[in-house]
């Protein structure tokens, strides 16, 4: 048994979290611990809670998904606090309250902007995925179908579905192994990371056509205001993707999304082909991620904010 796992034996209370605005890796690694853990204890044993502040609706096909808590209620007190897939931890939003009165903090992670806050910090920069960290921690005959399902789900979301340069040897082994466990590819990789809403096809096809090219070609830009985001009633689930379509475009090193939050408050996404460093200018705005993959929220007039990230860009380009 791994050290957290024999932490968490010798623990009563225990309480599993992820980030806001939880993308595939998260639901996914906060599932696969909360049924990896519901298998082995029972209530008696131990009260396990999962929180999250939503759950996405195209992952509610998840084992015991219906039981992740979007209520953050006063004075919950753990031995054992378990925050994944967050590199700092502002990012678990409300339940920042509950961390001052945790007996024991741990923190699984692969972002390279993780802050190291919690008691115990596993984290490896190796790992695609929280959930390919959590599978290598995982005792394997311990590991349900219903564990399995959701790893499997967070691996071919941080992957994009094991295409992006994160996607090692290793990354395929252990998804490899995951199938041995009854996992069926195709109802997770269609039906939770190709599949879109109508909704989220239309913003798709806005965000593409005023898309704008910059530095020469070599950046794209697009943008989400507050009138789009008010006339389709949108969610920020519906915007799952775009990021990654600007990113394909033909002689593209970066794309940028930004999502105007309210007014002079932008949400900002990026990626980057092949050496750009968005995880570096994320965090210098506050923000963080990976060298590939990072986001930030930046505050100030949309072409302020345009200019600023545009700049950051360019001198790396240099
Ligand atoms: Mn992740």
């Amino acid at each position: 048994m791994t050290e957290i796992f024999k932490i968490i034996d010798q623990s009563r209370s225990i309480g599993i979290f992820g980030h806001i605005r939880p993308d595939g890796d998260c639901m996914g690694s906060v599932t696969a611990l909360y049924n990896y853990l519901k298998d082995q204890y029972n209530e008696r044993e131990k009260h396990i809670e999962v929180y999250l502040d939503s759950v996405p609706e195209n992952f509610w096909f998840l084992n015991r998904a219906d039981e992740i808590r979007t209520d953050f209620p006063n004075n919950n007190f753990y031995d054992v606090m378990l925050i994944l897939d967050c590199g700092s931890l502002d990012r678990i939003g409300a339940a920042q309250a509950y961390f001052p009165n945790a007996k024991t903090t741990i923190n699984i992670d692969h972002h390279i902007s993780n802050t190291k806050f919690a008691d115990i910090s596993i984290i490896d920069l190796e790992s695609s995925s929280t959930c390919e960290l959590l599978y290598t921690l995982m005792e394997k005959d311990k590991i349900s179908f219903s564990t399995a399902e959701a790893l499997y789900l967070g691996i071919v979301h941080d992957t994009g579905v094991f295409k992006h340069s994160n996607t090692k040897k290793r990354t395929m082994e252990i998804a490899g192994e995951l199938l041995d466990k009854g996992v069926s590819s195709s109802k997770i990789i269609d039906g939770t990371f190709y599949e879109k809403t109508f909704l989220q096809n239309q913003i798709l096809g806005h965000c593409l056509m005023e898309s704008s090219l910059a530095l020469g070609g070599r950046v794209i830009l697009s943008f989400i205001s507050q009138k789009l985001i008010h006339f389709y009633k949108s969610k920020p689930a519906d915007y799952d993707g775009i990021i990654d379509q600007l990113r394909i475009t033909k002689g593209i090193e970066a794309a940028i999304l930004l999502i105007e939050m309210e007014e002079n408050e932008y949400k900002v996404s990026m990626r980057s082909n092949t050496f750009v460093d968005v995880s570096t200018i994320a965090t210098s705005f506050g923000g963080g991620g990976h060298i590939r993959a990072a986001g930030c929220t930046i505050q100030g007039p949309l072409s302020e904010v345009t200019y600023q990230i545009l700049n950051a860009i360019e001198k790396q380009m240099e």
